[in-house]
């Protein structure tokens, strides 16, 4: 299977946490390599137009408070199967109903504040990342 590019961020809860260290071990061990990385803090319009799919939802205002309430860690990683592979990796959107072992189930306290996200397509997983890299900034990484 081909490689495959999906976007991480570690939220600004997992910054506060002091998360970073420990979530960003759990995904290079489960074999994700880091192609892109910052730490960032996102603004209304950043935060508002990554979640844009979500504007009309009644958690918009909160989600994009929260994004915006401290510095993030975006990421592009890169894996076979990298999207499927990482949300298992993190979980379900809810702690409550994540299996053990998952990175929200452990770490995360709400359906709101869950510590990390992942691109849900591989579609996706590219125009996120061109969100917050650009082309140049991701394949600098290149051996
Ligand atoms: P996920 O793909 O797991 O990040 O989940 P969604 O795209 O469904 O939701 C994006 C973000 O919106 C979540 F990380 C947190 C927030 N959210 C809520 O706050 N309440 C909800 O009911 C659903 C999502």
């Amino acid at each position: 299977m081909a490689k495959q590019r999906t976007l991480a961020i570690l939220k600004p809860d997992c910054v506060k946490k002091n998360l970073v260290g420990e979530v960003t071990r759990r995904i290079q061990e489960a074999g994700f390599e880091i192609k892109a990385m910052k730490m960032t803090r996102l603004t209304k319009e950043t935060a508002g137009g990554f979640y844009a799919v979500h504007k009309e939802r009644p958690f918009f205002g909160e989600l994009v408070e929260f994004m915006t309430s401290g510095p993030c860690v975006p990421m592009v990683l890169e894996k076979e199967n990298a999207v499927d592979d990482f949300r298992a990796l993190i979980g379900a959107t809810d702690p409550a109903e994540a299996d053990a072992g998952t990175i929200r189930k452990e770490f995360a306290d709400s359906k709101g504040e869950n510590i990390v996200h992942g691109s849900d397509s591989a579609e996706n997983g590219r125009i996120e990342s061109a969100y917050f890299f650009t082309e140049s900034e991701i394949v600098a990484n290149e051996a």
